[in-house]
């Protein structure tokens, strides 16, 4: 091919060549810097969707992708076969970072809640007592934690579980952000765990009440339950704090972690627990190929210091104020809330005129603002965490103008 893809072309490709299993909005990218990112026909975008929260560092930071491609010029892979003299010096400064004993690498964030779960029934019937395959684990309606067949299993969405069951037994479903039907879950001897996220985002950034996490994890701990935080998308400072969970002093029993602990240059996801439940999984009863491999532990390692550096949670704090305030002031009857923790947020959208939520990204998209809608009428917004203050007035300008275009 000697001629220039154009974004037609492309999008053709993905459409003839690739499943279906997504349904993108029609922008070709292939060039990001830290909160923009560019098409293949030049223009220019603010990123708002942060690949779903991984790139919180910005677009190809030059010390994640300097640590990426030293190590890849190293060494790459060698299996957990072999010890690698990258991955101890990971998994010391990965638990000291977050204050656990230990660390359990793997690459997706799937992976690190099918890991968090398997810990978590290993240690109910190691250290609990529970009777062999009776331990259940309680979830939230409404979660997101992936797309495998037991986390499908544990989604109430219908789109992510319908027709693919048999579905994998051991879950209860409790509504999310309800204290009440967790103290009446708990009265089951057999629950072995907790697992929820700090705020849920796919259901639309949802986060609950004050308070709510807090008395979850007292009220898990009175059961001997584990209180397992899914803080895939929340955690690396996106919610103005390292972790969410620090929002309400919480440090959760098992903690699950993807994304942004690469700073979307890798996949790697991981799962933290203390010495008492990690060391329930003896050798030769989980693991995988990639999971510590020396790239992902140089680059997580450069994309954990990048956020201490650059201080991205106290950033997020400030900035999430700001747009909040700002999405607050814009004088349109289809903004029906806003909601949000740090650059976690996201505006419920009132249709007008037949006018929905995707029409509205459509629109921002035009304007050089990239955002995606969730659930028909929300809009999630969550640029990367190094936007600076300028940067993001602009991007809310556009915005503003977007939604004022409907008006
Ligand atoms: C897709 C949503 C976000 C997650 C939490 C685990 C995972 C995710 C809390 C799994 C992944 C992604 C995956 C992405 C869409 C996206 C998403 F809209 F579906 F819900 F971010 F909001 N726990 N979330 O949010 O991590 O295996 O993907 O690495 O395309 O499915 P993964």
């Amino acid at each position: 091919m000697t001629d220039k893809l154009t974004s037609k072309v492309a999008m053709e490709l993905e459409n003839k060549y690739g499943a279906h299993n997504y349904h993108p909005l029609p922008v070709v990218l292939s060039k990001g810097k830290g909160a923009r990112v560019w098409d293949v026909e030049g223009k220019e975008y603010f990123d708002f969707l942060s690949a779903y929260s991984a790139v919180n560092q910005g677009h190809c930071h030059p010390k994640i992708v300097g640590a990426l491609v030293d190590q890849a010029q190293t060494l790459t892979l060698t299996s957990r076969a072999f010890y690698s003299d990258a991955l101890g010096g990971y998994e010391k400064y990965i638990t000291e970072y977050f204050g656990y004993d230990k660390v359990l690498p793997m690459n997706t964030g799937a992976e690190a809640d099918e890991t968090a779960l398997k810990l978590c029934r290993k240690w109910a019937y190691d250290k609990k007592g529970i009777e062999a395959n009776k331990a259940k684990i309680i979830v939230c309606a409404d979660n997101f934690h992936g797309r495998t067949i037991t986390i499908i299993s544990m989604s109430t969405d219908p789109d992510a579980r319908g027709g693919f069951g048999p579905y994998t037994p051991g879950f209860i479903t409790i509504p999310y952000n309800d204290l009440p039907a967790l103290e009446k879950a708990l009265e089951d001897p057999d629950i072995a765990g907790f697992l929820v996220e700090p705020i849920q985002g796919e259901a639309g950034v949802m986060v609950p009440d004050e308070g709510y996490l807090k008395k979850a994890y007292n009220m898990c701990k009175a059961k001997n339950v584990l209180f397992i935080a899914d803080e895939v998308q929340t955690g690396i400072a996106r919610t103005g704090k390292l972790l969410a969970c620090e929002h309400e002093g919480v440090r959760p029993d098992i903690l699950i972690l993807g994304k942004a602990i690469s700073g979307g240059v890798y996949p790697v996801s991981a799962v933290l627990a203390d010495d008492d439940i990690m060391l329930t999984i003896k050798p030769g009863q989980h693991g995988s190929t990639f999971g510590g491999n020396p790239v992902a532990a140089k680059v997580a390692v450069a994309a954990l210091e990048v956020v201490k550096e650059e201080k991205l949670a106290e950033r997020a704090e400030r900035l999430g104020k700001i747009f909040r305030e700002e999405m607050k002031k814009i004088d349109s009857d289809m903004i029906e809330l806003v909601r949000g923790k740090g650059l976690l947020n996201a505006v419920v959208i009132r249709p007008k005129n037949g006018k929905t939520a995707m029409d509205v990204c459509l629109k921002m998209a035009e304007n050089g603002v990239l955002a995606k809608p969730t659930h028909d009428h929300i809009i999630r917004f969550a640029p990367p965490l190094v936007i600076s203050e300028e940067e993001l007035m602009e991007a809310v300008e556009l915005i503003k103008k977007s939604i004022l275009a409907f008006s």
